[in-house]
């Protein structure tokens, strides 16, 4: 049939994590960076041997089409090839790769029994999932569905001051193609979290998303001599920076255990000289929970904590922008195809929310959209140890296998599941 067995997924994925390949074992493979470039070619080259037309649409999304029924929608499958810094090989690149191979296998099976799917079959792969280099994360598919402005993406610059429409055009990967209609999205990927671990399950089937909010800020102050200038009157801005952080993490202290996420993991400094104040910090402070009402009340919290820390170290605290993403359920049915999938193949499964943003959080949005999980070891992702292992990943591609059977063949063609 499709010749991809579990073995040729294996070697599939080992090729693709030398692309960006760290020394301590992960992936460095940052939106629009040569080491994202030779992952793209590779990938695109897989395509193409097996068969499918391969397109980039205007902010660098990769995909391969085939068609089988002249003039039929899609359904879609993929995720992202982009890693964090210094990150793991499974992220995103894992279900990249398994929607190739699920494909290949779907329409091999199709062309040996002579049947046709309801639907053609595409494969993609998200530029920007990340929105490490280029804020904000989900970039690809948020244009694609609309919820970012294409040229608003393309002006996004780097802290270099490369623009995304550079980048892109570096890599050849500035297209003119667009996505085809879809009619539903399939995804599998890593839980990035410890709880299918602990729980000893080996696939999960997502069904709901936590909220995210993301916020630029700006912490003012003004330059000075770190050792003639009166205490009295610096205004330090790094000093009104590192009270914003803590802040930022005392929130959790206002909400039960484990129910708000709370991080400043981006900061740059400015001049960043030994004999100098700090004049200006830039930051990232990200919130994440159960619901957008928990997430007001946390940024409700944290702004009376900030006007408070303003007086205090006589800073001004500017929020730049924000990048957000509410809660909301996948598609009943799509939950339950892949339960039943799970079932079928004697794998443990139960139902899982994301914590983390997929591309998936952007495309449920408008089309219905099933997002898979596999366990990664310890809960660790976005980290050169993030790890899942081989019986994991090709379970996990098995019952990725029926999904894209599943849609093609209209599985989620229900009203109002
Ligand atoms: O922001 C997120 O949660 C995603 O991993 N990019
Ligand atoms: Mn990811
Ligand atoms: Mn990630």
């Amino acid at each position: 049939m499709s010749g991809l067995d579990g073995w040729a997924f294996l070697a599939d994925f080992a090729r693709m994590s030398t692309f960006g390949a760290t020394a301590g074992g992960g992936v460095d493979r940052q939106a629009g960076t040569d080491a994202d470039g030779e992952v793209r070619a590779w990938f695109a080259e897989l395509l193409r041997t097996h068969g499918f037309v391969v397109h980039q649409d205007a902010i660098g999304n990769l995909f391969g089409q085939v068609e089988l029924v002249p003039g039929a929608p899609y359904v879609l499958f993929g995720s992202h090839l982009d890693s964090q810094p210094l990150a793991g090989r499974y992220d995103g690149a894992y279900g990249v790769l398994a929607a190739a191979h699920a494909a290949v296998r779907v329409l091999a099976a199709h062309r040996a029994a002579g049947t046709l799917p309801r639907y053609n079959i595409a494969v993609v792969d998200w530029f920007n999932e990340e929105g490490c280099r280029f804020k904000p994360s989900m970039m690809g598919s948020a244009v694609a569905t609309g919820k970012l402005p294409l040229e608003v993406a393309l002006d996004t610059t780097d802290p270099a001051g490369t623009t995304v429409r550079g980048a892109l055009e570096r890599l050849g990967a500035a297209g003119a193609d667009s996505l085809p209609e879809i009619a539903a999205y399939g995804e599998i990927h890593i839980e990035q979290g410890p709880s299918m671990q602990e729980t000893g399950v080996t696939i999960g089937a997502v069904a709901e998303t936590w909220c995210a909010y993301k916020y630029e800020v700006v912490v003012h102050g003004e330059q000075g001599h770190t050792g003639s200038m009166r205490m009295a009157d610096r205004r330090d801005a790094l000093l009104g920076a590192a009270h914003v952080i803590t802040a930022v993490n005392d929130l959790i202290r206002s909400f039960p255990e484990e129910t708000l996420h709370t991080t400043v993991s981006e900061m740059y400094l400015e001049p960043n000289s030994p004999v100098t104040i700090a004049r200006e910090v830039r930051m990232l402070i990200d919130l994440r929970a159960e619901t957008t009402d928990e997430l007001e009340r946390a940024f409700d919290l944290l702004q009376q904590r900030i006007a408070a820390i303003e007086e205090q170290t006589r800073t001004r605290v500017e929020f730049l922008s924000s990048s957000v993403w509410s809660s909301g359920p996948f598609i009943d049915a799509g939950v339950r195809l892949v339960e039943e999938a799970a079932a079928d193949l004697g794998l443990t499964h139960t139902r899982v929310k994301t914590l983390a943003g997929h591309d998936a959080t952007n495309v449920k949005d408008i089309v219905p959209t099933v997002l898979v999980f596999i366990p990664s070891v310890d809960g660790i992702s976005h980290n050169e140890k993030e790890f899942s292992t081989d019986a994991d990943m090709l379970a996990g591609l098995d019952v990725f296998e029926r999904v894209v059977r599943g849609l093609a063949d209209g599985a989620l063609d229900v009203v109002g599941s």
